[in-house]
């Protein structure tokens, strides 16, 4: 929680100090927040090891290790707050809209005086920015959606963001004497990949000790409402959680009830109501008595429906099939993480650390997949520097416990060819194919582009399909269905990206893909050892998407994924 509250500032700071067009600084904080991001908990760190162990996060020196420890002792840096209160706080907000850099906000700050993000708003449709110089009048459009899609992520936080939260919240709840059962329930408890609000569920027989003692956990900032059955609270980082305090005979009715979804709900209480049930979140009732109630499996089992997982209650189908669905991949089910960076390109470990934290994670295979040369940005390697990567990867080998597959994550260039040549790409065991840039292209063109790059024989999997960013970034446009139709003929996988703001395919991407006979693989893009634990955000999705083992190559053992990988 800390390392994010202070990356946070980081990133913030450097784009200050980036619209106030100071040089390298802004890079420098940048590099700073993404290794405390993934560092271990810097608080951690400073009571083993004191300001030299905070020295050893990457891109931290000197000076931002003395920023971090006047965090630790006071919640703020006052070096910060004074850079801070320099610029109108509303620029920082226009900062994070697509297509709106700091430069940019400086000049519609200077020169227009617009210091909000309603002020901006008002300004394009009032067609005052279309007439600046170096805007135009689909730059002004291409912020007013922008603007639009802001409004709309902050409303809604990532999985990967709530569910650290989440988990530590109902660690706390645990602890309160007299409580008994814990889960989350909500969009939380399915694993979506946007959370609203986190949602609670306790037994206890002293509902008021219980709500006593969550509100005063360190991570509430604002209580809402307070009542013995709920209580709501704002949370530090801006999300509200409700607690319920369940009767032990009721709890399966209300894990099921406020488990949803909605939709679900509404379509298994229609259900109920045509064999002569009630349903309620206090139990399913025949007349005035309960016949089901304390789990949620006795609720479904009298209604003639079979229990299935939380992530598969979107009323796509679960409730009519409950017997025929498919036996999805389950959160252990994984043998091996195929997608990740190492100091080799824009990761932050190098082979060996990697290897190590994946073993330890009990996986039986990994591929390191650097990225390729026209990612000047993430360090990508030319041909001479992949040749020693491979040779490295080889050498790791030695000493390592597990398999280590020799891989790259090779960009599809524009016109659909690859970033490296068949020759360089057949010395590497997996490639996986992605679209790094030039997201504008048309539909008609990104499709060809992708369908080209999937016809190269030795591309193994399609990085990231849509291209999207959650609450940052649009996907964009393709016709995923004949991108489907080709990976299938050509016996390619399609990744499930496991990292928080991708989560791509989508899950219903994953379902209309399981549905075709594709096969998926899902990995986490790791840019450092910690991030190897995304995994359970990526087999969330594929849940979601009805995906069982059989569909997911990276479940297999090494010996079938091996065969597959020499297809
Ligand atoms: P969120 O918080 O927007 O990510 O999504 P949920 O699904 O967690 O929704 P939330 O927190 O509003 O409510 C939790 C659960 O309570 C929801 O999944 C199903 C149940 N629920 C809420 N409102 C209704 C309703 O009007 N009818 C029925 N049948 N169930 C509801
Ligand atoms: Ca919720
Ligand atoms: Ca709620
Ligand atoms: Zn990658």
């Amino acid at each position: 929680m800390i390392n994010s509250q202070i990356a946070k500032l980081l990133f913030e700071l450097a784009d200050i100090l980036e619209m106030q067009g100071v040089d390298w600084k802004p890079n420098a904080y940048r590099r700073a927040a993404r290794g405390i991001e993934s560092a271990e908990p810097v608080e951690k760190i400073y009571a083993e090891k004191g300001n030299k162990g905070l020295k050893e996060i990457d891109g931290v020196g000197e000076g931002i290790s003395k920023h971090i420890e006047e965090f630790l002792k006071k919640g703020k840096v006052s070096e910060f707050e004074k850079i801070r209160t320099s610029i109108p706080p509303g620029l920082l907000q226009m900062i994070q809209i697509p297509g709106l850099g700091p430069k940019k906000v400086m000049r519609l700050y200077k020169e227009q005086k617009i210091a909000t993000v309603e002020e901006l708003e008002s300004a394009i449709k009032s067609g005052k920015v279309e007439a600046l110089d170096g805007f135009g009048k689909k730059s002004a459009e291409d912020i007013l959606h922008g603007i639009e899609f802001v409004k709309r992520g902050t409303e809604r936080r990532l999985l990967g963001e709530a569910l650290p939260i989440a988990r530590e919240l109902c660690e706390l709840v645990k602890g309160v004497p007299s409580v008994k059962k814990v889960e989350v329930a909500g969009s939380l408890r399915r694993r979506k990949e946007t959370i609203g609000d986190i949602d609670i569920l306790v037994t206890s027989n002293d509902s008021k000790k219980v709500m006593d003692a969550f509100i005063k956990f360190p991570q509430v900032q604002t209580v809402l409402a307070k009542g013995l059955t709920k209580t709501s609270v704002l949370l530090e980082n801006g999300m509200q959680a409700d607690v319920r305090v369940l009767k032990e005979k009721e709890f399966g009715a209300g894990l099921q009830y406020f488990t949803g979804s909605k939709d679900h709900n509404i379509e298994l209480r229609k259900l109920a109501i045509s064999k002569g049930y009630k349903l309620s979140e206090y139990g399913l009732f025949k007349g005035e008595k309960l016949v089901a109630g304390k789990t949620e499996e006795e609720i479904y089992d009298e209604l003639g429906v079979k229990w299935m997982p939380p992530e598969m209650r979107e009323a796509q189908g679960e409730i009519a099939n409950s017997y025929n669905l498919p036996q999805v991949i389950g959160y252990g089910g994984i043998k091996g993480d195929l997608h990740m960076h190492t100091t080799w390109s824009d990761g932050q470990g190098t082979i060996e650390e990697m290897a190590r934290a994946a073993q330890k994670l009990g996986y039986e295979y990994i591929a390191i997949t650097d990225h390729s040369k026209s990612e000047h940005i993430a360090n990508g390697m030319d041909e001479k520097r992949l040749t020693e990567y491979i040779k490295a990867i080889r050498k790791a080998q030695e000493s390592a416990k597990i398999k280590i597959f020799a891989g790259a994550e090779v960009s599809i260039m524009k016109d659909g060819s690859l970033d490296y040549t068949d020759k360089d790409l057949k010395k590497l065991d997996i490639v996986i194919a992605s679209v790094h840039s030039r997201f504008k292209q048309s539909k008609e063109e990104m499709t060809k582009r992708v369908l080209t790059a999937l016809d190269n024989p030795y591309v193994h999997i399609l990085g990231h399909p849509t291209g999207r960013l959650l609450n940052v970034r649009e996907p964009f446009e393709i016709d995923i269905d004949a991108v489907f139709t080709k990976a299938k003929k050509n016996n390619i996988a399609l990744e499930i990206n496991s990292n928080p703001p991708r989560l791509d395919l989508k899950d219903s991407h994953v379902r209309q893909a399981v549905e075709k006979g594709c096969l998926l693989m899902i990995d986490t893009d790791a840019h450092a050892p910690k991030q190897l634990e995304y995994m359970e955000l990526g087999i969330a999705q594929a849940r979601r998407g009805w995906a069982a083992p059989k569909n997911i190559v990276n479940s297999w053992s090494l010996k079938e994924f091996e065969k597959w990988l020499k297809r």
